[in-house]
């Protein structure tokens, strides 16, 4: 081999690019699991790297510049598109979720807020290169590379290299999608994903269906270990029979600004009161998953467990679901959703047939006015289906309104006059402040809502509840500052467990006028089997894998996607695995602090893994609409 050629080699676009690559994927794996190592990039990274660009350096024999640029782009964005989402979800993207990117323009006020200028740094390459290249001072070599010395032995290495990789991490079941991408290598773990699909840890299960509905809930009842308690015998059945239903879903809504007090100012006074005439449970748990708002909504009206790795509306759209809708619908209810935001998103279209409503109020339906954020106000949704809900009252006709709010959406930023929350100095300019804010207009206008409700006459006979749909403050996507305002709030750390925890309230006159708290430990799962109860409704037949809170103590939660397959919240604490269950982390629920013996544990961690595959599959059974 000649200098020459060894020296056309290091400055040609195989050697340059990938390496400029390599120090990239260097970057992100700093960015993401605080590790600088050289050496696991080159072994873990690299061969997929060099694919790539030995292939390209065969076939781009005219446009290299061109065609390697590109590739380095398409790479570059991949690695920005892997930091940004797991700064927002705490996550490793996957192919499909980065398939959802069309969801992205209504969040795009959120993103910018993520960005940090480090980032730059995937991208200045490139620049310099295209400068350079503008310029005519490219400095790689366009010349074709020796293909015998250095283009067919590079590939046939990045092959063994890539299929070594991808073969010995095949079968490695890692339940903390984090901690999987660091020891398979972030783009291997992407090729598998992309081979195997993304609930490849799901195991299938047969002889599951809506046919054999009451036997599948006996099965579920048992795995949670719940009595079975004969109709009469359950409090308040029945209690709501009747009644109109309104469930009001409030964007980002954590339990902890409730009953908080901040500098003499409390978050949400009006919250508050009426927690005192209201059924309240402070220790729900967040169980959506990457669908959000839309799983929630799923959640509260199937009590199903939402898919664990894409939106449930996206999957399951073309479903037709068993849900609260249908059974209200049989009792001759009128079932309304509404949502301020383009009805194609989370592809809601198809979600609220499949869950059964027969009227949904979206986008057009509420105008221009008072747009704050993504859309139009929630003061605007509220006095939008206000007519509505008359309506069906003169006729005298029970409804069931589902309203899903907006405004107190990430990065929660409102205009000027409705920032009516004064908070102390240190709160200003900050997340953390505006999020409380937010909490204090949803406060607000969800007041307003019910006065109204009470001026047209309508209070007396309704159910009302509200719940958050998922966390505002996500750790991971809020910085040190936050954090630390967030922990001084709470008066110790903010963690996970105040991050999954959103706030349940029931409020029906005259049955919870006393106010009653329910500090066992409870799930989003359970909301629909609550309010079932007080309306009525038997659930015997259908299959719901949350409980009546009103009857039922005891309590075994999953949550998957936030929180590595296998969590789960029981009585007594949150588990959340590692690589597996005895690598995992059992955060006492009372103390808050991890416990050093979780072993007792163990059957409730392979009970959940039950219950979640059993639903899983149960979705996968149900007959399309
Ligand atoms: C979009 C809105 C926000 O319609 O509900 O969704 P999120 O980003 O919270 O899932
Ligand atoms: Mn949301």
């Amino acid at each position: 081999m000649k200098k020459e050629s060894v020296y056309q080699f290091f400055k040609s676009h195989l050697f340059i690019v990938s390496l400029l690559l390599l120090l990239k994927v260097v970057l992100l794996r700093f960015l993401l699991f605080q590790e600088i190592s050289l050496l696991k990039a080159v072994a873990l990274e690299l061969s997929y790297i060099v694919l790539f660009a030995a292939v390209i350096e065969l076939i781009a024999v005219k446009w290299k510049p061109g065609a390697f640029l590109l590739f380095s782009v398409l790479f570059s964005t991949l690695f920005l598109a892997v930091i940004m989402y797991h700064s927002f979800f705490g996550r490793i993207v996957t192919y499909f979720a980065l398939f959802q990117v069309g969801q992205v323009g209504t969040i795009s006020e959120s993103i910018t807020a993520l960005l940090n200028p480090v980032y730059i740094l995937f991208f200045a390459d490139i620049l310099i290169l295209l400068v350079l290249l503008a310029f005519r001072k490219y400095p790689l070599s366009t010349k074709p590379l020796n293909a015998k010395y250095f283009v067919v032995p590079i590939l046939l290495a990045a092959i063994v290299v890539t299929l070594v990789n991808f073969t010995s991490h095949k079968d490695e079941l890692i339940a903390n999608n984090v901690i999987a991408a660091e020891e398979k290598g972030i783009l291997n773990y992407e090729a598998l994903e992309i081979v195997f699909g993304p609930d490849s840890q799901v195991n299938a299960q047969t002889n599951v269906s809506v046919e054999n509905a009451a036997e599948l809930q006996k099965e579920v009842q048992e795995l949670k270990g719940l009595e079975d308690i004969p109709v009469e015998d359950r409090k308040f059945f029945g209690d709501a029979e009747g009644r109109n239903l309104i469930v009001i879903q409030v964007e980002s809504m954590q339990n902890f600004p409730l009953r908080l007090d901040v500098g003499g100012n409390e978050v949400t006074p009006n919250l508050n009161k009426l927690l005192d005439e209201s059924f309240y449970f402070p220790n729900t748990a967040q169980q959506t998953g990457p669908g959000n708002t839309s799983d929630a909504e799923f959640i509260l009206n199937t009590s199903l467990y939402p898919v664990a790795f894409n939106p449930t509306s996206q999957t399951y759209g073309n479903k037709q679901f068993p849900s609260l809708p249908r059974l209200l619908n049989e009792r001759n209810y009128t079932t309304m959703t509404f949502h301020a935001d383009d009805i194609s998103f989370w592809n809601r279209d198809e979600l609220y047939p499949a869950l059964g409503f027969n009227n949904f109020y979206y986008g057009e339906f509420f105008g221009n006015e008072d747009v704050i954020g993504i859309g139009p106000s929630d003061e605007v949704m509220f006095n939008k289906a206000l007519p509505v809900l008359k309506e069906q009252h003169a006729k005298d006709k029970p409804f069931f309104a589902h309203l899903i709010g907006l405004t107190s959406h990430h990065p929660f930023t409102l205009p000027a006059e409705e920032r009516q929350y004064a908070l102390p100095d240190q709160f200003k300019d900050s997340l953390t402040g505006d999020y409380l804010v937010s909490m204090h207009y949803m406060d607000r206008v969800i007041n307003g809502f019910i006065e109204q409700l009470k001026a047209e006459g309508m209070y007396e006979n309704s159910v009302i509840a509200i719940y958050g749909d998922h966390f505002g403050l996500q750790q991971s996507a809020i910085s040190e500052r936050d954090v630390d305002l967030a922990s001084e709030l709470l008066g110790r750390e903010y963690q996970t467990l105040d991050r999954l925890n959103v706030p349940f309230i029931v409020h029906a006159p005259g049955i919870t006028d006393q106010g009653q708290t329910f500090e066992k430990m409870s799930g989003q799962l359970d909301m629909m089997p609550t309010l079932a109860n007080l309306l009525g409704l038997p659930l015997d037949e259908q299959v719901v894998f949350g409980q009546d809170l009103l009857n039922h103590d005891s309590n075994l939660l999953g949550a998957r996607y936030y929180l590595p397959v296998g969590s789960f919240w029981n009585d007594d604490i949150l588990f959340m695995p590692e690589k597996g269950f005895e690598d995992g982390t059992a955060f006492d629920l009372e103390t808050e602090t991890p416990l050093d013996d979780f072993s007792q544990y163990k059957t409730d961690y392979d009970r959940i893994l039950q219950l979640e595959s059993l639903s899983d599959a149960y979705l996968e059974s149900l007959p399309e609409r």
